[in-house]
């Protein structure tokens, strides 16, 4: 068994220098790789080397495969991390790494192609009998047909890219009438996407919940599941507030939905960490639909509620080590939520809102954590993702987790580009989400930037309220010194939130 030396992060941002931070601590040395535009970036200055790959653009950069196989070579690292987006699922790319001698830390090449087509993934698990969503077991060759079978399933149903992701390639069809037509786009839109023309039909769930559960897997055949994320508040397919444990998900489902996503990995014979997606309907009938075979965005809500280090656990089953617990011994503790942090203003349609963080200071104390890969005074990068941070909190039920999340919000103060932040404050105060009671359309429902403004102006005035209060109480108390400590201190409020907006 050949212990991991050093370990080289294909990737960029908070994700590198999480993965960097769990390696530091098993001893491991780290190469940093960046691109021109991430010079000053966090993941460079943390790493103990640090290589430049090329331009900004990522297939300048993070996409070139064989550069960074070479570069690993070249300084003696013995595996790639690949975080996640970029070519994390790839199988072509954890192919070339382990035919050059080097260790993938993730799984097999095999898995990642079965999971990483919808089609081939829901024939894996059906011969396992998981709970699929029904419609056609295969692509669409004939339109008379598939016709058919809609009409069979019931409308509205469901065109899907196989290929898809992200919602690409996928059509919502009412009535038989826009069949064809609805299939034409999803086919053109999956063939330009994708380069994989390849479509299917399922039965339309109109306002699904988004489950995810979290499994790890050594290559001896063990697995275990590590719970759920609940992932439905999302805006155009971007998750925007993920939690574990789900408010809705009692322990007898909690159970159901972890044998069936066990089943799922065995069904690839899958091995490190990855995550099975259901969706599930208002009966809290749950139904899988796929499986990422990544780390994921999300992936600390889990580890508050667990104790594991998952990142530390993908290192350990790369390195061929067998997993040190079981099933019995994962309990969930406590409630974790987890906001992304984007550059994008919530006021105007969420355009990114790319700039320089003039202020930038994290917000701290007991059950927070934030994951990020900026400091002050350095700009975000046009050419990535524009999340600046995950703000995630840990409490000992969702109520604490949740006034912690404002707490920490509150305190967060980033200066010089528009945040999500507000939007999120928006969200965790919405009677919906207090109740557990919303689903993928709880933004749909419930947003818009006058509720966001509404919500703004009366947080002022209560706050402007609460010092008047204060103020006329005091001066009955007539001390002066009071007075003006109390002033000074409504200056630096106003200023504060002018600047944050
Ligand atoms: C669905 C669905 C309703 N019915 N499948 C969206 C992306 C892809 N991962 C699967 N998705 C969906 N599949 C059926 N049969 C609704 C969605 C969906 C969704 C799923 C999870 C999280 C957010 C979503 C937002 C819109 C639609």
């Amino acid at each position: 068994m050949k212990k991991i030396q050093k370990i080289l992060v294909a990737n960029r941002g908070e994700i590198a220098l999480r993965i960097m931070r769990s390696a530091k601590e098993m001893g491991i040395k780290t190469v940093a790789v960046f691109s021109e535009a991430d010079r000053q970036a966090l993941h460079v200055q943390y790493a103990d080397e640090a290589v430049c790959i090329g331009l900004p653009p990522s297939n300048q950069s993070y996409l070139k495969g064989d550069l960074l196989i070479e570069t690993a070579l070249k300084l003696n690292a013995d595996a790639i991390h690949p975080g996640y987006g970029f070519l994390s699922e790839n199988a072509t790319f954890a192919k070339k790494v382990t035919e050059a001698g080097l260790i993938f830390i993730g799984p097999s090449p095999e898995s990642i192609v079965i999971m990483g087509d919808k089609l081939s993934a829901k024939e894996a698990a059906q011969k396992y009998n998981i709970p699929l969503v029904p419609g056609t077991p295969g692509a669409i060759t004939d339109i008379e047909e598939a016709k058919q079978k809609a009409t069979q399933i019931g409308y509205p149903v469901l065109i899907k890219a196989s290929a898809g992701g992200g919602g690409k390639g996928m059509r919502v069809v009412e009535n038989s009438e826009e069949f064809e037509s609805q299939m034409q786009r999803a086919v053109s839109e999956a063939q330009s996407s994708f380069g994989n023309g390849a479509v299917f039909v399922e039965k339309y769930i109109g306002s699904p919940k988004h489950i995810e559960i979290q499994v790890l897997g050594d290559k001896y055949g063990n697995i275990v599941y590590l719970f759920e994320r609940e992932c439905s508040v999302q805006r155009r397919h971007q998750k925007v507030i993920e939690e574990a444990p789900s408010a809705v998900v009692s322990p007898q489902m909690r159970k159901a939905m972890g044998e069936c996503a066990v089943m799922v990995a065995k069904s690839c014979n899958y091995f490190g960490a990855g995550t099975v997606e259901f969706i599930v309907d208002e009966k809290l009938d749950f139904y899988f639909l796929e499986m990422n075979t990544r780390l994921q965005v999300e992936h600390p809500v889990t580890e508050q509620i667990t104790g594991i280090d998952l990142v530390k656990e993908q290192i350990k089953i790369a390195q061929d080590e067998a997993l040190s617990f079981v099933q019995e011994d994962l309990k969930i503790q406590g409630h974790s939520l987890e906001i992304r942090v984007y550059a994008e203003d919530p006021k105007n349609n969420f355009l990114p809102d790319i700039g320089t963080l003039e202020t930038y200071q994290r917000p701290q104390g007991v059950g927070v954590r934030v994951d990020d890969g900026f400091s002050e005074g350095m700009t975000i990068p046009i050419y990535y993702d524009p999340m600046i941070a995950k703000l995630i909190t840990f409490g000992k039920d969702r109520q604490e987790a949740i006034e912690r999340m404002r707490r920490a919000i509150a305190e967060y103060k980033i200066v010089g580009v528009e945040t999500t932040l507000s939007f999120c404050d928006f969200v965790l105060q919405h009677e919906a989400f207090l109740s557990g009671n919303f689903d993928t359309k709880f933004v749909e429902k419930y947003f818009s930037v006058d509720k966001l403004n509404a919500k703004n102006n009366e947080t002022e005035m209560n706050v402007v309220a609460a010092l008047i209060g204060k103020l006329l109480s005091e001066k009955n108390n007539s001390s002066n010194q009071k007075e003006n400590n109390l002033l000074s201190h409504s200056n630096k409020k106003s200023n504060w939130k002018n600047r944050n907006r």
